[in-house]
Parts: structure tokens; sequence; C-alpha cells
């Protein structure tokens, strides 16, 4: 800024407020009268923007002079949350800002409440990519993270009857201010083809695609808190190349024959997961993840050779983690591009392909592990299979070499798996082609070694690590919960926490202070009242994450018609009213999730049309879940439900955010829960069901669901009820599956589960005892900082240094 003799941006309110103006009326083109709620929020959102901006430039320029070791963070998924009130915040305008839009004649909160946020992702996974490059602007981490700029993010849910459907969420309909275009970094990605040999060479091989895409790129900035670094996140978009627009066609009439190439080129970026239930769908699919890979490596390698001519230093100057194993295409095509098209001897490109990758893998459920029909890459990538497949030919015989004979082994480690169909095993690919593979949560991490990946534990035993996941604390306490943060702040003295988190431990020293208890109490309360779920005098128990069997939503369910059954019985009993919170999507096409969903809205009425019992409970489905509802139900929370069957959550994140919000958790020893425990205590934490190990026991020994039932007369009532049709005829399918396997043993934790739940309810009953056990949850949960993740990957993983972006002058 300084050397090219660019003016300031301002800081004062008079300023901001000049600079809004300017941006009303020359980058939207409309004045003050005329200008509507969204011309408003697009000014507000670009004043924002410019600070971070100068912050983004000065940025680039620190990293350029000290050429480090890259982070790229390669993920086909990203739920970033709403972006103005979190750029208000870490560029510190929030009160400038809410000055100056009076001149607009708005509030903030009114622009505020026009921000989508982009739903770029799924669940977790994407909202952990999130919460890391968060962290890793804020810990000064050069870094980029790579995705879609998908058209269409995760669907958005409503009820209908009772059940849910699903719309399409066109997020950037209004526009999206906070992206830069970047047409010139735009990237050529084949797909199709055949292969020719090059004379004189065995290994490097000329691709001749069938079909030709262009990835055009735009970045959003991802600035840290505390901190001058911006980072950013790059989106490809597909596009038709000029030639995909056949004009003849067009003028012939042939209106949608002349764009179907040009629309076949664009559906690639279309929808977030396209439905993979058909074939058409899977191609679409391994399309979106090549894709993303083959810019992003491009855009990559352009970036390393602006800095750099040597390729011996792509590895010390590059390391790209490998989110999940969508994005571990990326492992053959650095082969591809180093050996075809920069004419690099086999060896030397996989050894720098080797360690220039990382691996994390998000889950233990086998039928998450992606694979792939070899017929599928042979047709869509068939130079991309010929590197595998001499991939797998080499690491076969080095675990020939290491375990002779044993041909069992090779049959279990081959890249390529030899079922019925031949399949590509991905998360095969991606421990080959890696220096690291990190599961993220302790135990999960231990599973992957014992289970899944253990043969490749056994022949490279050092290559395996742990990094337990984390949130961002400016985010989930912050920005979601005011109240908590300006009362931590308060306890503590300072603001130093939102950088520091461990330093809430400090609050133990109030746990039982009476004022402050008094005053933490008054905050839940005050939040409960913002969410107007229910009674804010209610427990108010949530359970909030994607649907799945295995996170059993419904032995949540089957507790709520327990209590129900149980005040009918005794209407006169000494209850404690609680207010049960669900909130999640299904996957469209996972049938026995949305019939879940459907019995609890059934539930809900039935007690809700109950004179006798909904004085004491009341169940409420919070509508499309995602970033924004998050942030307004886990400050409201008193109780956290994270019961999923022991082995199967790799880690959970919503558990990290309730805890660090003082909700209690009712939890089984599962991913990350685990490690709450330990640090929250015991004693502060509501314990039940099998672990891990003994789960897998009982399936080994014969799990026969039938036996709980029989002698369970509570949990009979239960099923029985359902059967009977109680609920509006819903969930006869869940009892069918629950007396039949019920995989995800759900009664077989029941009765332990409804122990556990009357221990809350005693907790509850003295308000003294839950409070010191909510503020011990908050001071004992700083290790769940995505800092303290990013400093993990940092230090164990990447081996990179942060860089110190200079203030302006
Ligand atoms: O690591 C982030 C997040 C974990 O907290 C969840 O436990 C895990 O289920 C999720 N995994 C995925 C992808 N795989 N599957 N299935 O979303 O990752």
């Amino acid at each position: 800024r300084q050397g090219i003799g660019l003016r300031r941006l301002g800081t004062t309110t008079d300023e901001f407020q000049q600079d809004l103006l300017s941006s009303l009326y020359y980058r939207r083109g409309t004045t003050v009268e005329s200008a509507s709620a969204h011309d408003a929020y697009d000014a507000l959102a670009l004043t924002v923007r410019d600070r971070l901006a100068d912050r983004r430039a000065r940025t680039a320029a620190a990293h350029y002079a000290s050429n480090p070791r890259w982070v790229y963070y390669l993920s086909a998924e990203y739920l970033l949350g709403a972006q103005l009130e979190q750029n208000l915040l870490y560029s510190g305008t929030g009160e400038v800002a809410a000055q100056a839009v009076k001149a607009l004649g708005r509030s903030l909160q009114e622009i505020e409440d026009l921000d989508v946020e982009p739903g770029l992702g799924n669940g977790g996974l994407g909202r952990l990519a999130a919460c890391l490059v968060d962290s890793m602007a804020t810990r000064d981490i050069p870094a980029v993270g790579y995705g879609i700029r998908y058209d269409f993010g995760i669907f958005k849910q409503s009820l209908e009857n009772g059940g849910q459907a699903e719309r399409p969420d066109d997020w950037a309909f209004q526009g999206n201010p906070w992206e830069f275009p970047a047409p010139d970094d735009r990237q050529t990605v084949g797909f199709y083809g055949h292969t020719e040999p090059i004379a004189g060479s065995q290994t490097r091989k000329r691709w001749v695609p069938g079909e030709i895409v262009l990835g055009e790129p735009s970045h959003m900035l991802v600035p840290g808190y505390g901190t001058e670094t911006v980072n950013i996140v790059r989106l490809w978009r597909a596009r038709g190349s000029e030639a995909s627009f056949d004009l003849s066609r067009f003028s012939a009439g042939q209106y949608a024959e002349a764009v179907q190439e040009a629309v076949r080129a664009e559906n690639i970026s279309k929808v977030l997961y396209p439905d993979d239930s058909t074939e058409l769908g899977r191609e679409l699919r391994l399309k979106q993840q090549y894709f993303l890979c083959s810019c992003s490596l491009r855009d990559i390698i352009r970036r390393f050779r602006l800095r750099n001519s040597d390729w011996a230093d792509f590895a010390a100057k590059t390391i790209i983690q490998l989110n999940d194993t969508h994005p571990t295409i990326a492992i053959p095509e650095l082969m591809r591009l180093l050996v075809d098209e920069y004419e690099l001897d086999w060896d030397q490109a996989w050894s720098i392909t080797r360690r220039t990758f990382a691996y994390t893998c998000h889950t233990l459920l086998p039928e998450a592990l992606e694979t792939w029909p070899v017929h599928l890459f042979e047709r869509l990538l068939p130079r991309h299979l010929e590197i595998i497949y001499l991939i797998n030919l080499l690491f076969l015989r080095e675990v020939e070499a290491r375990f002779p004979g044993d041909n069992d082994r090779l049959r279990r480690m081959s890249i390529i798996g030899e079922g019925d169909e031949r399949r590509v095993r991905m998360a095969h690919l991606a421990v080959v082609g890696t220096e690291a593979v990190n599961g993220v949560a302790e135990l999960h991490s231990k599973l992957l070694r014992e289970t899944v990946l253990q043969d490749f534990a056994d022949l490279w035993p050092a290559k395996f690590q742990n990094v337990t996941n984390g949130v961002s604390p400016r985010r989930f306490v912050k920005l979601a919960n005011p109240r908590l943060a300006d009362l931590i702040t308060e306890g503590l003295g300072d603001d130093g926490w939102l950088n520091d988190l461990e330093r809430l431990a400090e609050l133990e020293s109030l746990a039982d202070d009476a004022a402050f208890m008094e005053r933490w109490r008054a905050v839940k309360r005050a939040n409960k009242v913002d969410l107007a779920a229910g009674d804010p005098d209610s427990l108010t128990d949530v359970m909030i994450k994607r649907f799945h069997e295995y996170k059993r939503q419904q032995l949540k369910l089957l507790h709520v018609i327990t209590m129900y059954q149980r005040i009918r019985q005794n209407p006169a009993g000494d209850w404690v009213p609680r207010t049960v919170l669900f909130a999640g999507k299904a996957a469209p096409a996972y049938h026995a999730a949305k019939n879940i969903i459907r019995l609890i809205n059934a539930v809900g009425a039935t007690i809700a049309a109950d004179p006798v019992v909904s004085p004491y409970l009341k169940v409420v489905f919070a509508e499309n879940y995602n970033v924004t509802l998050a942030e307004r139900i886990i400050p409201a929370a008193d109780l956290s439900e994270q019961i999923s069957l022991a082995g199967k959550e790799a880690s959970g994140t919503g558990n990290m955010k309730l805890a660090l919000n003082g909700a209690l958790t009712v939890g089984t020893l599962d991913g990350a829960n685990i490690e709450i425990r330990a640090r929250v205590g015991e004693e502060n934490f509501f314990l039940f069901g099998l672990d891990a190990y003994q789960a897998a026991e009982v399936q080994i020994r014969g799990y026969n669901p039938r036996e709980h039932y029989e002698w369970d007369t509570e949990l009979k009532a239960a099923l029985d009820a359902i059967t009977a049709g109680r609920f509006d005829g819903a969930g006869r399918e869940l009892v069918d599956s629950l007396l039949g396997w019920d995989e995800y043993l759900t009664l077989a934790d029941y009765r332990s589960y409804l122990d556990a739940q009357e221990e809350v309810e005693r907790a509850w009953r003295d308000p003294a005892r839950w409070t010191r056990m909510s503020i011990l949850n908050t001071a004992h949960s700083g290790f769940f900082s995505s800092d303290r993740t990013i400093a993990d990957y940092a230090a164990r993983i990447w081996r990179v240094a942060p860089v110190t972006v200079p203030k302006e002058d």
C-alpha cells in the first residue's frame, strides 16, 4: 500500500462511513435513497472486505519474501459459516460498522440477517476444514485451502408432514461479495480418452483426453484472529470452453444441443455430493474429485515455480493435506504431472510425491472408505489407472520383501480390491502415497491402527499419528455466545483466552463463587430465551448432528418415549421438565434415517397434544441444521447428547462446541468424548454404555436384541407403543430393524443410557452442583481449540513454522 501510494483505509467511524457510501455508490451503483437491503449488505461486506484485502496484500508479500514450506489443504467440503459477523470481528470493525450503517437507515442486525452461509459441506468434516483454515491463519501458517465452488450447497431441509423434504440451496443467488474471481488462474482439466506410448520412454505416456473442462478459481479471504495474517480458500468452478458452445446448432434452433457440452462441463461443480446411487452419479462424483485435484495441483505447481526452480525442493516447500480420501486422486495426478509433463524419472517423482502428501482419515465405517470400480477409472481417467497399477506393483514388491510368501497379506493390502468387481481402494492409495496418516481422536487413531489399517501400521508404524480435532473458539464462543464470552473475559481479566484457550482453566477458581455462578446461570437462561425452543427453565437437552443410525438418534427417542410413558402412568410424579431438541439432516437417499426424523416429529406431536405430559416434556425438531443454527442452539444447551455406539464416531466436534459452552455431556466412550471426559473430569460427565471393545465382543459372540426387549419391560413398552401405531403409525420399520438385527446395539445400551439420564436429573435438581459442573466443563475444554490442532499438525506432520506478517506502519 505504502510502496504504491495507496490511501490508507481509515479506522474511525467517519472514515468507515465514507468508504461504506463509496461502496454503495461506486461498486453497487446505487444511492442511499434507492438502496435495497441487499445493496446495504453488499456495500458493508465490500467495505469490510477491503480492510481484510489490505492485510491479505501484506500477508502475500511476507509469505513471498520468506518462501516457506506452504500448507495446502485439499478438501471437497468447507462449511465456512456466515461471513459478515466473522469478518467484522476479525477486522475489528464491528463497532464502527454498527455506527456507520445508520447512514443507510438500517441497523447492523438487519443487515447481518441477510448473510447466507455457503453450505459447501455435509457436516463434521466440512466444518472441521473451516475451523482448521481459521486456525492456520490465526497461527500465522502460510496456507491455502482448496475446494470446489458448488453452485448448490447442502440441500435446504424442511419438514413436510413430519418428514424431511429437500430443496436446492442456491446460496449465491444474490451474489457473494466475499469472493474474488481470479479468471487468469484458470486451469484446463481433461477426462476420458486414451493414452499413447512415448518413444524411448518406459514410464512416460501421452494422455489424449476425450473431454476438456475449464476450472475457474475464485478465493475467499480467511483472516486470522489477533494477528495480521489473511490466508485464502481457493474454490474451483467448472466451465465449458469457448468451443463447448455450438453456435451453428444454436442458429439452427437446436438450443438444447447447442449448449449440451457446456452444461455437461458445468455439472461438475453444480451440486455438493451428487447422488451416487446411480452409475452416472458415481462418475460425476469421481469427476468432481479429479477436477478439484487437477486444478489445485497445477495451481500449487504454478505457485512453487514462481519462487523456485529445482524440483528437488518441491517437497521441502509443499505439504498437501488430504482431507479424507476424496482428494486422493491427487497422488497419481502429481505423479502424472511430474513424470509425463515435467519429465522427471519415476523414482524421483515418487520420492517427491510421498514426501509432499499427508492424509487424514475421518471414519471407521468400512462403507465410508471410498472405493471406485476399475472400469470407471479406465474410462474416465485411463492414465491415472496405469499409474495406480505401477504404484501398486512397486508397493506390493515392498510388502513381499518384508513378508515373503504372505499372499493373504498382499491381497488385503493391494490398492486394487479383487472382489466380484475389481475396485480401486482410495484409502490404501492414500496410505501408500503419503508421509503421514492421522486419525482425528485418540481412540479413532488407535482403532485405525488396530483394525482397518492394521496391515499398513505393521509395515510403517511411524507413519501413523493422532491429531485430535478442535473447534474455533472465535466462532463457537465469541460470535455464537457473546454473553458467555463477555463473562469469561470479565472472569479472566482480559480476552487473551480467544487465542490461548487453555487459559479457560483459570475459570476453575470461580466454579464455587456464588456471584459468578449466578451470572453463569443467567447467561444460559438468556440464551435459552433467545432460542425460544421451550420453557427456559426446563432442562434443554440437545442432539444436533447428521442423522445416522450409528449416532443413535433412535436411542434418544426411546428415552423420550419411556419418559412419556412414565409421566402418563404417574402424572403426579416429581418430573424434571425437559425440552428435547433435535436438529440435523439425513442423506436424501437414507431411508432409515429419514424414518427416524418422521418418528421424532410424530412423537413430538403426540406429546404436545397430551395435556398430562406436555407440561413436563417437549420435543422440538429444528429444521435445516447448519452452522448458523448451530450457533444459536449451542449456547442454549444444558445437556449434550453424544451417544454413538462406541467405536463408530471418529471424533465428533459438536461434543467439543457444546462442552466449551458449558453443556454437560451424556455420552459413550467414543471418539473425542473420551478425551473430553478425561479433561473435564469423570464426575462432570454422564457416562454410559459399552466401550468399543465390549461392543465388538458382543457382536462377535452373537448379538440378539430380542433378549433385551424380553427382559426390559420399559424398553418393551416403548417399542410396543411404536408397533401399536401410537405415534401416528410412524416408526414400525425402525422397530423391525431394532428387533431384527440392531446393527448399532441400541437396545444393548438402552438401560445403561436411562440410568445415566437419572443421574443427569439428580444433578439438575441441584442447581449449584449443575452450575459448578457446567463451569468446569468450559474451564477444562481449552484443549479442544482448533488452534491446538493446528499447532499439532504444524509440529508433527507438516513441520512448518509460522511467518509473521508485519503491521501497517
Ligand atoms: O473429523 C471431522 C469429523 C468427525 O468429527 C466425525 O466424527 C466424522 O464422522 C466425520 N467424518 C466424515 C466423513 N466420513 N465419513 N463418514 O464426515 O469427520
